[in-house]
């Protein structure tokens, strides 16, 4: 049993969610409220430095980095979502490292100046927006070449590639990024979100999404009559 610290609307904690329902693994939630500041406390800096979520406790080990926490609990649950044949498992680190590093950092631009901003109350910065959806179009074809060639990413089994790349895709629909020209990735997509393990997650995360484009509009909609 672990405790994991986040919020529903964050993909990096959905990412926690979906490797531990996979392997059944029980975990109490704590709600870190980012609005609220709650990551800048003392108490949640003492888990995550960074103050960022997720992160996880359990007894006095605490970690935080979503990569390395779905490594670590399916390492320490002998899972074979992270398999420790040296090949199989430099495979999976390739991808997540790949759709980490370059997807997730491409489609973090598109998310941050189509829906972020207006959180913040901050200007958007339409060229990092130009950037954003400049990369995705050059990464996502390699992706979607991957899954023309094996049905997961890593190869013929579900891994922790596929739960890291799933996570980091959940914002496409909610920042108007089309994925409709990559037919394997959205074919595999598809496939993966017809699961328990993704629908019990996704729920508590459109939920949460929904309050804050309601809150959004809300906002707007105030601005408008002032
Ligand atoms: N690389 C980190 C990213 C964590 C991250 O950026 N989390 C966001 C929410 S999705 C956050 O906590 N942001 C709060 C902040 O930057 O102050 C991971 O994969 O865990």
């Amino acid at each position: 049993m672990f405790t994991l610290y986040g919020m529903d609307l964050s993909n990096n904690v959905s990412k926690v969610k979906f490797a531990a329902n996979i392997m059944n693994l029980k975990y109490d939630f704590k709600q870190v409220n980012l609005m609220a500041g709650e990551n800048k406390t003392p108490e949640f800096l003492a888990i995550n430095p960074v103050g960022r979520i997720p992160a996880i406790r359990e007894g006095d080990f605490t970690l935080f980095e979503s990569n390395a926490i779905i490594k670590y609990l399916a390492d320490s649950n002998n899972s074979p979502l992270y398999p420790r044949d040296p090949k199989k498992r430099a495979l999976i680190d390739q991808w997540i490292d790949f759709s980490s590093i370059h997807v997730q950092a491409a489609l973090n631009r598109i998310f941050f100046n189509r829906i972020i901003y207006k959180m913040m109350n901050v200007p958007k910065d339409e060229n990092s927006l130009a950037e954003g959806i400049k990369f995705v179009a050059q990464f996502l074809p390699i992706i979607d070449k991957q899954l023309a060639q094996s049905r997961y990413l890593a190869g013929n089994e579900l891994t922790l590639a596929d739960i890291d790349l799933l996570a980091i895709l959940e914002p496409c629909e909610a920042v108007s990024v089309d994925l409709s020209a990559y037919s394997k990735i959205v074919a595999w997509r598809k496939g993966l979100q017809q699961n328990a393990w993704y629908q019990t997650v996704r729920k508590d995360a459109d939920a949460a999404m929904q309050k804050v484009m309601a809150q959004l509009a809300n906002a707007g909609a105030g601005a408008g009559a002032r």
